[in-house]
């Protein structure tokens, strides 16, 4: 078993409920178990600034799934939300990247792990820290002191009264 970190993002129709969603098909996954799930955050679009808000959370999970055959679980949750690929970093139901797989550095046409601009957004370290504090990249350095480095201010806003509940045991 690896324990592989995700990343969920979602800023078109119902957020949360897209959330929920992904969740629940990972949950059904018999080679996936997740082990946390981060609070719901609020966020300012990065990138591409013009587009709504996001709700962000991070999952870690333990699986028996290859890296590519996690990705290919990934990309099945975003067909399912029919999520569509008009702009770039732009608008999405539902987008669920692999931030870290055990201590693998993978860098191929199809696959980045770590991904390669985790380190730089505070709408995946926040939630990522919360789950998991002292986590390092397979080279040893503390995510923590990435998002130090990070100007957060109030583009993170994590949503005290909304839960999303994982029922895997
Ligand atoms: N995802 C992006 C681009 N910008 N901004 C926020 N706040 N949250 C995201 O998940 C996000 C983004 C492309 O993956
Ligand atoms: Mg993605
Ligand atoms: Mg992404």
């Amino acid at each position: 078993m690896a324990k592989a970190y995700l990343g969920l993002g979602s800023n078109v129709g119902d957020r949360k409920a897209n959330l929920v969603s992904a969740v629940k098909i990972l949950e059904k996954n018999k080679q996936i178990k997740i082990v946390g799930i981060s609070s719901v955050y609020e966020t300012e679009p990065e990138d591409y600034l013009d587009q709504e808000k996001f709700y962000n959370i991070v999952l870690s999970v333990e699986t028996n799934l290859s890296p590519l055959e996690l990705l290919y679980e990934c990309q099945l949750i975003e067909n399912f939300l029919k999520r569509e690929r008009i702009i770039e970093k732009g608008p999405r139901t539902i987008d669920v990247d692999i931030l870290l797989y055990g201590n693998q550095e993978i860098d191929n046409e199809k696959l980045k792990i770590p991904h390669p601009s985790m380190i730089k957004r505070a709408f995946v370290l926040i939630p990522l820290l919360e789950i998991e504090p002292d986590l390092t990249l397979p080279d040893g350095k503390l995510l923590k002191k990435f998002l130090n480095l990070l100007e957060v201010g109030s583009k993170v806003k994590k949503l005290e009264n909304l839960k999303i509940d994982c029922y895997t045991e």
